[in-house]
């Protein structure tokens, strides 16, 4: 392919809680990640800085930008009223990216809940769905004139498996079955919201960004334990949204485990997977996987591979599973795909002449790319790439030791310097064609 086709999104991503501080300014209640980690007090402070790094990404060519609309500063009990200084934050961004030729890509929910609806049980409390439909509302109603763009609820298996069986998000539960319940309310939110778009702004286009791992036997011996983890990961989503039902090995395993999964009422799945506009694909790695308990579950998921590149995170590298994952999402559901996610870390700082020569960056994001015009000519529907992410920022319970950033923020004096990964970057959306990386390199 040479060339992207017009209208294509070109940007970066971030979300409320990693980038904007501020976190008890202009009514701004806390959110349950404030209670679990309490460390995005100042994090780029881009609460109050986003016009320079506004002016920072048009300089760069981006034509799209995804944020997080905070739900804890629009409606901050989590239900109830509304917080017009919020709003007014949110009202100003959206002007002023519109005015540099940005398109705002807002998503609704990105793991910022109100503490107060933790109070009231969080996300094992359906309520917290129609809250979340409601406050949805909230944001149309202001933000719909401008906004042509929804992203509903980021990554509900991130928040559900990391959040509710591992600990180690907010909130910190450790239980299976709060896990399988908790994921089942983020899809009703999902859907519910979708059809609060619909209804108000039925000429907008939105849908869910979802973790996507493409999953791989590692041996042949293991393909049924990588279909079954691939149940767990990826279809136990896709398949709700794009289907209107859960996949049938997956179920099954969960009554096994957990018992009935009774909180699925009559009707949830006809509103959980009326059709999306798109899906938003985050994509960052592979899972290899071999038959083998781990955790309570039928199969193991390997750490990186002997000889396979990784990131300073240890990630495997693999932009070859990029492109078999967007094949097999055009393939298995036909469905637009946007990407609002890829990206990784590479923890290169400023040399002696100010100048942050992130080669790991430049030449995955030149591979990635690669990977993502190589499944567009196997026909899969790409309606643009949002890297993540713009700036360096809070990696959630990893602290800000990781760098995932194409702007490197100096974290004492909140200096921005555009790393080479985002030259080569404007490089490439400035010619709409995946260059070579030159200099960057
Ligand atoms: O930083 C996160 C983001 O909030 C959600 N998706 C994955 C990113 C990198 O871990």
């Amino acid at each position: 392919m040479s060339a992207f086709p017009p209208g294509f999104l070109w940007g970066a991503a971030t979300s409320a809680y990693q980038v904007e501080g501020a976190v008890a300014e202009d009514g701004r209640a806390p959110s349950i990640w404030d209670t679990f980690a309490g460390s995005g007090e100042v994090a780029c402070d881009h609460y109050h800085r986003w016009p320079a790094d506004a002016d920072l990404m048009a300089g760069l060519g981006m034509n799209a930008y995804r944020f997080s609309l905070a739900w804890p500063r629009i409606v901050p009990g989590g239900t109830g009223a509304v917080n017009p200084a919020g709003l007014a934050h949110y009202d100003r961004m959206i002007d002023g990216l519109l005015e540099r030729g940005v398109t705002p890509v807002p998503t609704l929910y990105h793991w910022d809940l109100p503490q107060a609806l933790q109070d009231r049980g969080g996300w094992t409390a359906r309520a917290t769905a129609d809250a979340f439909a409601d406050y949805t509302d909230v944001c149309l109603a202001a933000f719909g004139d401008r906004v042509g763009t929804w992203l509903t609820v980021n990554e509900p298996w991130v928040v559900s498996v990391l959040g509710y069986r591992l600990g180690l998000h907010a909130p910190g539960e450790r239980d299976l079955r709060t896990s399988v319940l908790v994921a089942h309310h983020l899809l009703l939110a999902h859907g519910l919201a979708m059809s609060r778009i619909r209804a108000r702004r039925p000429e907008a286009r939105a849908g869910i960004p979802l973790s996507l791992f493409p999953t791989y036997p590692a041996t042949p011996a293991d393909a049924a334990a990588s279909w079954a983890s691939d149940g767990y990961t990826n279809r136990w989503f896709l398949d709700p949204v794009l289907r209107g039902e859960y996949p049938a090995d997956t179920s099954s395993l969960f009554e096994r485990l957990v018992g009935p999964l009774d909180w699925v009422r009559p009707g949830d799945l006809e509103i959980i997977g009326a059709r999306p506009d798109l899906i938003g694909v985050n994509y960052y790695t592979r899972r290899l996987v071999a038959a083998a308990p781990q955790d309570g579950l039928p199969w193991r998921v390997l750490p990186a591979q002997e000889g396979v590149p990784v990131t300073d995170s240890g990630w495997e590298d693999v932009p070859f599973a990029f492109e078999d994952l967007l094949t097999r999402l055009h393939r298995d559901y036909d469905v637009p795909l946007l990407i609002t996610e890829n990206g990784g870390v590479w923890n290169a700082g400023p040399d002696a002449d100010g100048r942050v020569r992130d080669t790991g960056r430049t030449l995955a994001l030149h591979r990635h790319l690669l990977a993502l015009t190589r499944a567009m000519d196997a026909g899969a529907r790409v309606l643009g790439y949002l890297h993540w992410s713009l700036l360096d920022n809070l990696e959630w319970a990893e602290g800000y030791g990781q760098r995932f950033g194409l702007i490197h923020v100096d974290r004492s004096t909140q200096t921005r310097r555009v790393k080479d990964s985002a030259r080569y970057y404007a490089r490439v959306i400035a010619a709409g064609a995946v260059v070579e990386p030159g200099a960057e390199a």
